[in-house]
């Protein structure tokens, strides 16, 4: 029931008389705060903040029923601080380590805390985020259950706290991986491709106020939700919308509604007489002169929304301090996205929420870290995937003018089986959304909500009908229902256009699922383009056929990306195939599939943003792939943030325009070739390179990469300087590089995209100097006569097609071994010839026919000479296509 409010509006001048005041004691230290801090906190001698961090007892254990009891004895429990998880995901390393610890189940945190004794005070147990299912007890007595690992939650104590005496709390949590009749079968996700986290992983605050106060059980939410419902040159209005509990019975409060401008003057304010009873909204209208407008990352200008609740007397009760960014925003099909009037593509990547050793248990200074890597590289967007971050986080993309795309964990599927949601599962989402919304809706940074994720991925991989279009208008619909200020979006993983075409997710055929896209305002495409399908060609003229399709539809790209090793490294991107659920994962592969996705995206101005999969790697139990156990490695920066990977800086040069140089394959040390295409990522126009200290030349630099091709190492130690300027600002990047081979010699592995080091101890490096033909593994399941026949390593990989090689070795008389295996074909089914320098060497050759049948090796070596640097050997196809495994040109 809603009590009545009474509302006196006061003069705008004995407002700011009184909030003056006021506001110059609470804002003395927060102006002194550095650039990009976020606001201050809601703390005022009123409302009380105790965290409660330290001293708790943790134990996980499934088979613990009702440690929610006194007489449990949690001696032998470890003693743990808060924000913490059991959970340990992913390592450096192929196999995964043996302190990993991906136990879904329950854990039991208990701790005995002291209030101060307060008569007339209400108190709130407040949880940042616990996943994925906490019950708490206060003193014995149930407070209550929450369902999501995201949003923030609060119980109110006040029944059972013990105020200046000893009171035990006992959270269980519970992240039981959701499956049909477990306890975790109704709240979202149901799965994902990141790992969920148990426990009590945000802070845990005691919050005490008086029993006049803003409301505290409105989903989590601040209880003061501000909005500019116009804004114009001369004037902003401001609606203040404030919800009044009087836990006492009604009482009549004063409430003081102002607005600071960032160097704390008071701009607008409004003071008004109200009874507080049971919840209920108290709405004012404020407004601002000469608005300065909160214009992203150019300038982050923020006021602060203060609501204080004065008794009678005018002694403060509540008081609540929120962030005001007064900005326009506009979503248009043909020209993407608008802020302030302003065309503004957003760019950006994704964000996780996790660290190595850490995992979810991160610290602000994590947060905060985060941000400035995503700044560093010149991103003017985040995507915060795949569910409600920190509040820390969205604070500082306000203070920082980050733009956002916000979402609720809605991923891959609505239901276990071929169903709709059912009610309890649609009733979470909504509760997730609700809290997303409301705990997030001051934060101007903040401009799209996205209902789902790849909502339909599980059944486009079993092939099965999708039903996600039910819950999908449901959450639409509340979206709008909650915030009309802001558009709603998803990311689609799954659509198949009508005009037909390949849109192979995942690798599979798509079947006739309902087209989801649509129904929310805007739509994201997660395309994988180059990665886990097609071409990175193809993504340019996907897009554009989307954007046919939906000509009407603002559309973003919400992720793309590849995986990057740092230990994994290639002579040649296109050398041969990765495996991308596995290994390996070449940095240098990444570098390529950046290179040729961005310039795609980059000539579509009509997408309103655009999010790289991930700016950092994460944790993910069901992946093994590069060479790390448990994370997924697409992240353009390492889990531990320590290494940029090549690929951040090819962002860099794009994005950030303060000048960057950074030399590619820096982790590529040891070469297998002594002739290297070296290339840096840099937004000058030109480029100088000192090899060992001597001119190697000046090339000019396309689209942010300058490339200086067969650059010829020397024996041992190379030492390799970039160096360019702009704008008045010169930098170098060095790299070292050892080359141990003969400078007159070149092993290749052809189809090969990291190359092998040979039973013999040569070196071989990845497919390479060629052009045509494409690289390709022997297949071990290809049905070959004798099952017992395994390819030797270095015939395990091979160029199929009609294709050349120009060897690069300094003039002179060498031997060239060709190496072949037949991967499956039978004598008879494929012929070619090989010229090398023109000539024929080999006629109609049959390479299964020559070695007696697939999968065995047979090789051919002739005499040859280089000529201006090169020797040319040339396959072409006579039957079949031609084929060859390796290359060896030696004196
Ligand atoms: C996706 C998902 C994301 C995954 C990513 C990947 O489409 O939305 O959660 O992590 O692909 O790396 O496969």
């Amino acid at each position: 029931m809603r009590g009545p409010l009474y509302r006196l509006a006061h003069g705008l001048a004995s407002g700011l008389a009184i909030g003056l005041a006021a506001f110059a004691l609470v804002f003395t230290s927060a102006l002194a705060k550095p650039r990009g801090a976020p606001p201050a906190a809601a703390a005022v001698s009123s409302r009380q903040a105790t965290l409660l961090s330290d001293g708790w007892h943790f134990r996980q254990s499934d088979a613990i029923t009702d440690a929610q009891s006194a007489a449990v004895d949690d001696a032998g429990w470890q003693t743990v601080s808060i924000p913490h998880t059991w959970n340990r995901i992913g390592n450096e390393g192929l196999v995964r380590s043996s302190d990993s610890n991906s136990t879904r189940g329950i854990g039991w945190y208990r701790l005995h805390f002291k209030t101060a004794a307060a008569g007339n005070k209400r108190y709130f147990l407040q949880f940042d985020g616990a996943g994925l299912i906490a019950e708490v007890w206060l003193n014995g007595q149930y407070l209550g259950k929450h369902m999501g690992a995201f949003g923030r939650f609060r119980f109110d104590a006040t029944a059972a706290l013990k105020p200046g005496a000893d009171n035990l709390l006992v959270v269980k949590t519970d992240n039981s991986k959701p499956a049909p009749g477990s306890t975790t079968q109704d709240t979202i996700p149901h799965s994902g491709d990141f790992f969920i986290h148990g426990g009590l992983y945000r802070p845990v605050t005691l919050i005490t106020t008086s029993a006049s106060h803003v409301d505290l059980m409105d989903f989590g939410g601040p209880g003061v939700y501000a909005r500019a419902t116009a804004i114009g040159n001369d004037n902003a209005t401001v609606e203040v919308r404030s919800r009044l509990v009087g836990d006492a019975g009604p009482a009549r409060v004063t409430i003081e509604t102002q607005i600071q401008d960032a160097a704390g003057a008071i701009v607008a304010a409004q003071t008004s007489v109200a009874t507080a009873g049971p919840a209920a909204d108290h709405t004012v209208s404020l407004s601002i002169a000469k608005p300065h407008l909160w214009n992203g990352t150019k300038d982050p200008y923020l006021y602060r929304v203060t609501v204080t609740l004065r008794d009678t007397k005018g002694a403060t009760l509540d008081r609540v301090i929120q962030p005001l960014g007064l900005r326009t925003i506009r979503f248009d099909p043909d020209k993407g996205f608008f802020l302030n009037g302003v065309q503004t593509q957003m760019r950006g990547a994704a964000r996780h929420q996790d660290r190595p050793a850490k995992g979810w248990a991160i610290s602000r200074a994590d947060i905060a870290q985060d941000f400035d890597i995503l700044q560093d590289m010149g991103a003017n967007a985040v995507r915060l995937a795949h569910y409600q971050h920190d509040q820390f986080a969205y604070d500082l993309t306000d203070s920082r003018g980050i733009l956002v795309w916000a979402e609720i964990p809605a991923v891959n599927a609505v239901s276990f089986g071929d169903a709709p949601a059912n009610a309890a599962l649609t009733a979470n989402a909504e509760q997730q959304l609700k809290e997303l919304i409301r705990q997030n809706y001051n934060h101007p940074s903040i401009v799209v909500w996205s209902i789902a994720n790849e909502i339909d991925l599980v059944p486009t991989l079993k092939n099965t009908e999708a039903h996600s279009a039910p819950l999908l208008h449901a959450l639409n619909d509340l979206a709008h229902a909650e915030d009309p200020g802001r558009p709603t979006t998803m990311a689609d993983c799954c659509e198949r256009f009508p005009d037909g075409g390949s849109n192979d997710a995942k690798g599979v055929k798509l079947a006739d699922h309902a087209v989801t896209t649509g129904i929310t305002d805007t739509i994201g495409y997660n395309r994988y383009m180059g990665w886990y399908y097609n071409a990175p060609s193809e993504f340019g003229p996907f897009l554009d056929k989307a954007h046919r399709t939906h000509p009407a539809l603002p559309m973003s790209v919400s992720e793309y990306g590849a995986g990057g090793a740092l230990t994994q490294h290639s002579d040649n991107a296109l050398g041969g195939p990765i495996n991308p659920h596995g290994r390996p994962h070449p940095e240098e592969v990444q570098n390529w599939y950046h290179e040729e996705s961005w310039k795609q995206i980059a000539a579509r101005p009509y997408i309103w943003g655009v999010f790289v999969w991930n700016m950092f790697d994460f944790s993910s139990d069901s992946r093994q792939e590069g060479d790390l156990s448990e994370i997924n490695e697409k992240g353009l920066v390492s889990f531990d943030r320590s290494v940029k990977k090549d690929s951040f800086y090819y962002y860099r040069a794009q994005w950030n325009p303060a000048l960057t140089v950074h030399l590619t394959g820096r982790r590529y040390v040891d070469r297998a070739y002594g002739v290297v295409d070296v290339k840096a990522y840099s937004n000058a126009a030109e480029a100088r390179l000192l090899l060992n200290g001597a001119d190697a030349g000046t090339t000019h630099c396309t689209d942010g990469i300058c490339v200086w091709p067969g650059v010829r190492l020397a024996s041992g130690e190379n030492a390799l300087t970039a160096t360019a300027s702009k704008d008045g600002a010169t930098l170098t990047d060095t790299v070292q590089w050892e080359y141990t081979g003969a400078l007159d010699s070149i092993h290749i592995k052809a189809g090969d995209v990291t190359g092998l080091r040979a039973a013999d101890g040569t070196r071989y490096g990845s497919d390479n100097f060629f052009s045509g033909g494409q690289g390709k593994g022997v297949n071990p399941s290809d049905t070959a006569p004798d099952k017992r026949l395994v390819v030797a390593p270095l015939y395990d990989s091979y160029r199929v097609g009609n294709f050349a090689y120009d060897v690069p070795v300094p003039d002179g008389h060498y031997s060239v071994t060709l190496r072949f295996a037949e991967p499956s074909a039978k004598a008879g089914e494929r012929a070619f010839d090989v010229t090398i320098n023109g000539k024929v060497v080999l006629a109609g050759f049959d390479v299964a026919a020559t070695a007696g049948g697939p999968r065995i090796g047979t090789d051919r070596t002739f005499e040859a000479d280089a000529v201006k640097g090169v020797i040319h050997i040339a396959f072409t196809p006579v039957v079949g296509e031609a084929i060859v495994s390796a290359i060896d040109v030696a004196r």
